[in-house]
């Protein structure tokens, strides 16, 4: 999908799910022809680029995949590609689909799509083909929802996959290239699926269940050696919770070291209990090339960490950051902000624990009620979810609540105030410039001069309120793609408090 979130801008990763299913398809039915065009590369002309794909690869199908936020946005390019050619078959998949499959089959949201897989695609997309050649019915795909007589039937669904039985991604047959770190090429990995933690704002335990399955160490160096070969210089590893098994997670630096993968760098999410967990681990995953790790710190009060089903976990996490910098591991910080009791100091009081504790990247996000997470149901009983329905805001950047104290416009603006305080590159931490001094040379001397110029001649005059606005306006139009298709949306009317039978409201499309 084309939509990005407007502070991932420097981050570009390949989906590790497309390359995954081309990878399983191929290995099992080669007279098959499949790519992956990831349409985030060309997210300036995506109809170009749509009507270009179509000529030259001329596809009978077309494997879409979408997160909440991208879910408009795949409707719109399924109806589009439907204009452009009605013959060709459109199947959807992904989290949100999977989480939302009865809603948008019974509201008419599907209608662009031929098929929808939910679950793991990585065998029952090539299921699909060979029900679409004749070879099996339908009804054989577990996973599977297909129309019959105008109507939606939804096959059992699908156990989760035995992962000895996945092949390796494909990352051959990707169409467009580039995909980047920073400056450096970046590709993406995966050694586990799943999680067993019970944090409730959290999409993972409705895809997947709270299951924990891992490759073998074996599979995961032939992944990175495939990915090597492509010539990445970074590798980020898409696991939920890698710190679940921390023996395993040390026999996979040793494995590392062993095949000499320690000359490219890793990038990987990680708890603040399993990084605090032992010195002895986070030196070996320096020597295994792990360069920056995404910290779930989430909140730094008890309150707030105890309402996530998170456990206090403050005092791990400052020893987790001790540890990370001690062996100039990065660390991008994980925060969640815009708790029901939440006011303007609570708010300050995290970015002056991130900028305290000399965190090298801020990932704040405001909290986000995910379809069918505990979350969602929480704030929606006390009624301070402020947009519903309109998923295209659901991705942490976005405020779609609000607190018993601040409005969300007011919770919008003060993560733009906090964070234009504190993380800005008009800062940089000792890791940052022990790891790239070059980058820091430039923006002493070029970028940041530049930027102070530049920023002061466009924001004279103006009030704070007003610079703010001006960037949540072009922030907002980021993902708007005018140039495609219009689809019908939800009416997003708040509800009050205590009205918790979300599924009992009337949902009404409106155009
Ligand atoms: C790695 C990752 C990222 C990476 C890379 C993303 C990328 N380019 O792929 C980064 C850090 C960039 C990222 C960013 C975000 N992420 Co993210 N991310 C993940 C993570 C941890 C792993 C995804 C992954 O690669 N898994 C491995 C692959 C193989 O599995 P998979 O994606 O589930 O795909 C399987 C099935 O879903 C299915 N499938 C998927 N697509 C399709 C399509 C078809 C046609 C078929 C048949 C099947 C199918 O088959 C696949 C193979 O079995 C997931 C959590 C998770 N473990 O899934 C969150 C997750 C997907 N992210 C999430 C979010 C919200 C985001 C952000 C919006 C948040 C943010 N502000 O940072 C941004 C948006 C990025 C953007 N586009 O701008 C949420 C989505 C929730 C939701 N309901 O929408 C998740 C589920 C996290 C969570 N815990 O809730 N993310
Ligand atoms: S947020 Fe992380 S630790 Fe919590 S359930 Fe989700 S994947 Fe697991």
């Amino acid at each position: 999908m084309p939509d990005m979130v407007p502070q991932l801008k420097t981050w570009q990763a390949p989906n590790l799910a497309l390359s995954t299913i081309t990878g399983n398809v191929l290995a099992t039915q080669p007279h098959h022809e499949i790519y992956v065009a990831d349409l985030i590369m060309v997210k300036d002309r995506v109809t170009d680029n749509i009507q270009e794909l179509l000529k030259d690869f001329r596809p009978n199908l077309v494997g879409l995949t979408s997160m909440s936020f991208q879910f408009d946005t795949a409707r719109r390019i399924a109806t589009y590609i439907k204009s452009l050619d009605k013959d060709i078959k459109t199947v959807l998949g992904g989290y949100h689909t999977t989480l939302m499959y009865d809603e948008i089959t019974s509201d008419g949201q599907a209608e662009p799509f031929d098929f929808i897989l939910r679950g793991e695609g990585d065998h029952s997309f090539g299921e699909l083909l060979q029900a679409l050649e004749g070879r099996r019915t339908s009804e054989s795909v577990r996973g599977l929802s297909f129309r019959e007589n105008g109507h939606w039937v939804h096959n059992s669904p699908r156990p989760l996959e035995d992962l000895r039985r996945i092949a390796l991604p494909n990352r051959t047959n990707r169409i467009f290239k580039g995909y980047v770190f920073g400056v450096h090429s970046l590709d993406i990995i995966e050694t586990s699926r799943g999680c067993t933690m019970p944090c409730n704002f959290c999409s993972m335990s409705r895809m997947y269940g709270q299951t924990f399955r891992t490759y073998e160490l074996e599979r995961v160096m032939a992944d990175i050696a495939s990915a090597k070969k492509q010539g990445t210089k970074y590798l980020a590893i898409s696991d939920d919770n890698i710190c679940l098994d921390l023996n395993r997670l040390e026999e996979l630096c040793d494995a590392i070291i062993r095949a000499g993968h320690n000359d490219i760098a890793y990038v990987v999410q990680a708890s603040s209990v399993g990084m605090s967990s032992s010195e002895a681990l986070i030196e070996k995953m320096a020597r295994a090339g792990f360069e920056l790790v995404f910290l779930g710190i989430e909140n730094v009060s008890e309150r707030n960490l105890r309402l996530m089903k998170k456990g206090n976990i403050v005092e791990r996490t400052k020893r987790a950051i001790e540890l990370l910098h001690k062996y100039n591991i990065l660390i991008v910080g994980g925060m969640i902000i815009g708790h029901p009791e939440d006011q303007e100091e609570d708010i300050a009081q995290n970015y002056e624990f991130f900028d305290r504790m000399d965190v090298d990247f801020y990932s704040d996000q405001i909290i986000t009620p995910y379809p069918k997470t505990g979350m969602r149901e929480e704030l929606l009983k006390q009624g301070l979810i402020t947009n519903l329905y309109d998923y295209r805001k659901y991705n942490g950047f976005w405020a779609n609540v609000r607190t018993k104290y601040l409005d969300s416009q007011e919770l919008q603006f003060l993560k733009w105030k906090y964070r234009r305080k504190y993380s800005t590159f008009y800062k940089t931490t000792k890791t940052f410039k022990y790891r790239f001094p070059l980058i820091q040379l430039l923006r002493v001397l070029a970028l940041r001069p530049y930027y102070r110029g530049k920023d002061f001649l466009s924001q004279l005059a103006k009030t704070e309120r007003e610079i703010f606005q001006a960037e949540m306006d072009a922030f907002n139009s980021l993902n708007g793609f005018p140039e495609l298709p219009k689809v019908g949306a939800y009416n997003n009317t708040p509800l009050p408090a205590e009205n918790t039978e979300e599924l009992h409201l009337k949902k009404t499309m409106v155009n």
